[in-house]
């Protein structure tokens, strides 16, 4: 499979101005007549060029051209294209009609079904399973669509825009028109039939206009798409204040699907979301799943402005409308709860993900530069890092000036289809400013690692801060060049305060934070007239997505985690703690000896205990260990085994020792209400179940019974599940009954019986292959829904290390025989479970020679390009 560069972009030689879509829907086959009017793009200096229109597992049912059929003799078609070599000059007409299985599509791309329902998902190039059709970003065209389907099984016909009319067909057949006056590139395209129930609401405008919302689910689902809703509304709100941004239909559509590749999708106003991300009822929904939803509906809600107003010239511009919505989705969750826990938890997300993708074989810029599957880039780094830029350039810019940008922006490019530098262009020119230098980390891959030293000069009241930055060879680019670096500090002194920060030849100090502008490899500064030896807090708020290396002694790391004023740097001095002495005990284990609760730690956290919490969701946070994986990250050589014996020699010890801090601290913040879903509550439930988690950790009687209570008595999903994690991961009696009772009780809820399956998959208990195929034989299980896929073998393979990395290889070897399996029904699926081997040159030798087995079984066996690709890239 060749790749696609992107120096070989060429704008369309033809552009379409209207379709005209008819389907006779039906799941076994569908057909689809699609009139195109279509004109030569004066941009394209191509006269006379081909109509190429992709296509891909059609069946050609009819072609006209300008209203006359065409025959094979002035067209060729193969697997991917249709070719006319001539048209007509000025404009033309092509018709099309074709037919598809949407029962037979197991990829869930293009038409397909989902349950009773039958839907779309056309990102990136799922149209061209559609119908033969310019399948490409950068061809925006208004859509007129009829639907039409059997009236009983198919009751609600939905599609994007408005719905201008309906009418009877015959043998209970019957139609509904929409059109969408926005013009809009295939891959926002969506319909979906089904037998749903609506729950509606309203939003009016900041101008005063009147839009309707309605959220489609299963009849059984319907009371849960209150908080759905009502998140919508705080989206549509917010970005009209954040952005002055406002909707632009008088309809906006939102519709549950069982079975789904992602999180959501944008359609231009029908948005599908897999039923994961919009169905919450206190019992059925964790906190976790509360605060995803809100996102996620902010997420495609804000994509409106940035995807679809302005959307992609091409597919290597994905992150311009991703970094930028997912910045968008941070800023909104931020001010929808704590700046300081969105901001931990995002950069939580980006650290446990990104970071290893950038220092591993699938590492690539944020705007790549060649892919064989676009499907295989939408990854943490597109996403996650993609944001992180785009928050350095608010931060550079300040908010005024970003805001300025933005405004340019969508005011200059609304309707178009276009770049990261046209993005980039609106900003310097709303700012008067250059960001030449900035656009590097758009094009070079990697984390930059900063290096920085001090030394504080008593007598001359100096502290010399001396930073370099290096960002290490990724594939294709082995030498890097320095990249801008916001770095944000402030200098803690003795007690606590941020002392004054005046830099030789200053006038005067600048109290609190400030922000250091890295441009150079190697750069020095001298803060004046210090009258003690300060700690530097570098990296404030995480202002560059950035490693910070600086030689902290236990008694620094401590103080900022008591004192730091910048929330953010708190718990990371906190985290940097726990990580230097967890990985000190792995090594430990390594070298033959035992595991045991480093002083250090002990004495962190039960500081932590003593202090009083006014932020209990921040203090969860600041109680909770490095997770295994994101130790691994700096271990030189990644020994699973001894990671997990030294977190636990911690965990463990950290029950045992503050036992008693740990019950009264879940007897203080447990929440004794209803549930509901408000920051505050959130953090004590937060708050409670880390203490929870610590009892049982090492469970006597005592906790074991609180703990069986909470399981039983819970009214919320939050609590009852976090019982449950905690017995599931404890070799006791106690796990068995509970396992069984919530099935028992939670069976015919797909959703909660994700968690049952994932809680399990993700138990660090011995025996997790055993289980895994245990679970794979479960009647819950199902091969064909993306979500059972990821709660067993996603958690499995990503949220439990040291099973998956078993001795033997069992856990490679599963994983490796399911990417087989699903690489015919679902390649995309099929390719991100490939992830988690990719990293197999990191490991000790017999890890990375039972997963670099695993990964040449793929490359021999495996058909899809999207695997094919993953797996080439991995053995690089
Ligand atoms: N834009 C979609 C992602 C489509 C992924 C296709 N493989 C969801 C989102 O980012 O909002
Ligand atoms: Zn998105």
């Amino acid at each position: 499979h060749a790749p696609v560069r992107l120096t070989d972009y060429q704008p369309p030689a033809y552009l379409l101005d209207t379709v005209d879509l008819h389907f006779q829907l039906d799941p076994g086959r569908t057909r689809v007549r699609a009139e195109m009017a279509l004109r030569p793009n004066p941009a394209a200096g191509e006269p006379g060029a081909p109509l190429v229109l992709h296509g891909q597992e059609l069946e050609l049912l009819r072609l006209e051209l300008d209203g006359e059929p065409l025959t094979r003799a002035v067209y060729s078609v193969d697997a991917e294209r249709l070719v006319i070599p001539e048209v007509p000059d000025g404009a033309f007409t092509v018709v099309v009609e074709t037919a598809t299985r949407p029962e037979a599509n197991t990829a869930l791309e293009g038409l397909y079904t989902s349950g009773g329902k039958l839907c779309t998902q056309c990102e990136p190039e799922g149209f061209r399973r559609i119908t033969y059709f310019p399948d490409r970003p950068d061809v925006l065209a208004r859509y007129t669509v009829t639907l039409e389907a059997d009236r009983a099984s198919y009751p609600v016909l939905l599609a994007n825009g408005n719905r201008v009319a309906a009418g009877e067909g015959e043998e209970g057949r019957h139609w509904v028109r929409w059109e969408d006056p926005f013009p809009k590139p295939s891959y926002l395209f969506a319909l979906v039939a089904g037998d749903l129930t609506c729950c509606t609401d309203r939003f009016t405008t900041a101008s005063g206009r009147e839009v309707d919302l309605h959220l489609y689910t299963e009849a059984h689902n319907a009371d849960r798409g209150d908080h759905a809703l009502a998140s919508l509304k705080q989206a549509m709100r917010w970005d009209e204040e954040a952005y002055g941004r406002e909707y632009d239909l008088d309809l906006y559509q939102v519709v549950a699907v069982d079975d789904f590749n992602m999180g959501a999708m944008e359609n231009k106003g029908l948005n599908l979301f897999n039923s994961q991300f919009v169905l919450a009822r206190p019992d059925t929904a964790t906190d976790a799943d509360y605060t995803n939803i809100q996102a996620v509906v902010g997420h495609e809600y804000f994509h409106n402005w940035t995807g679809n107003r302005i959307t992609c010239r091409d597919w290597f511009q994905l992150s311009l409308k991703e970094g930028l919505t997912v910045f968008r989705e941070q800023q909104f969750a931020a001010a929808m709860g704590s700046e300081a826990v969105a901001r931990i938890d995002s950069v939580d997300r980006l650290r446990g993900a990104q970071f290893p993708e950038d220092a591993g074989p699938t590492a690539h810029p944020v705007r790549p530069s060649e892919y064989v599957e676009i499907n295989n880039f939408y990854t943490p780094t597109v996403y996650e890092k993609g944001a992180e830029v785009v928050r350095m350039l608010h931060n550079a810019l300040g908010p005024e000036g970003f805001r300025a940008g933005c405004d340019r922006y969508f005011e200059r490019f609304d309707g178009q289809a276009v770049t990261v530098e046209d993005f980039l262009t609106a900003l310097e020119e709303a700012n008067d400013r250059d960001l030449r230098q900035f656009r590097r980390w758009y094009t070079q891959a990697g984390t930059p690692q900063l290096e920085v030293r001090s030394s504080f000069d008593a007598e001359a009241g100096t502290f010399d801060l001396c930073v370099r930055q290096h960002t290490p060879a990724t594939p294709g680019q082995p030498a890097k060049e320095p990249v801008p670096i916001p770095l944000a500090l402030g200098l803690v002194g003795a007690d606590g305060h941020d002392l004054p920060m005046q830099l030789e030849g200053e006038e005067a100090a600048i109290h609190g934070s400030r922000v250091l502008l890295l441009r150079y490899e190697e750069e020095r500064f001298r803060f004046t007239g210090l009258t003690e030896e300060p700690v530097p807090s570098l990296l404030r708020g995480f202002s560059a997505p950035a490693e910070v290396d600086y030689p902290y002694s236990d008694a620094e790391l401590a103080h900022l985690a008591g004192h730091d004023s910048d929330l953010f740097n708190r718990w990371e001095a906190g985290q940097r703690l726990a990580r230097t002495h967890l990985l000190a005990q792995a090594d430990a284990v390594r070298s033959g000896g035992e595991a045991r609760l480093p002083g250090p730690l002990h004495q962190a956290i039960s500081r932590l205990l003593e202090a009083p919490a006014d932020d209990a969701a921040l203090m969860a946070r600041a109680l909770t260990l490095p997770d295994e994986g994101q130790l691994a990250e700096y271990m030189e050589t990644i020994d699973p085994d001894a990671l997990h014996a030294a977190r636990e020699a911690a965990r463990t010890g950290l029950a045992r020792e503050l036992r008693e801090g740990w019950w009264s601290l879940r007897e203080q913040f447990r929440d004794a209400g209803p549930y509901r879903f408000e920051p505050e509550a959130v953090g004590r439930r937060a708050l409670a179940n880390t203490a929870l988690g610590y009892l049982m950790a090492e469970p006597d009687e005592a906790a074991r019974e609180a703990c069986m209570e909470q399981f039983r008595e819970a009214d919320n999903m939050t609590d009852q599940l976090a019982a449950l994690r905690a017995l599931a991961a404890s070799d006791i009696p106690e796990r068995q009954e509970a396992l069984e009772a919530f099935y028992e009780r939670w069976q015919d809820d797909p959703l909660v019986v994700d968690k049952w399956l994932a809680i399990q998959a993700a138990s660090p208990l011995p025996g997790g292959v055993e289980r895994v195929q245990a679970l794979m034989d479960h009647p819950a299980f199902s091969l064909t829904n993306p979500n059972k896929v990821r709660a067993v073998i996603g958690a499995f393979a990503m949220r439990n290390p040291v099973q998956f990395h078993r001795p033997d290889g069992a856990g490679y070897r599963l994983l490796a025989d399911l990417v087989l399996e699903l690489d015919g029904r679902n390649p995309q699926i099929a390719a991100r479970l490939v992830k988690p081997l990719t990293r197999w040159r990191r490991f000790v030798p017999e890890r990375e020679a039972a997963m670099h087995a695993e990964l040449e079984r793929l490359r021999e066996r495996a058909g899809s390009p999207d695997v094919g690709e993953m797996v080439d890239r991995a053995l690089g």
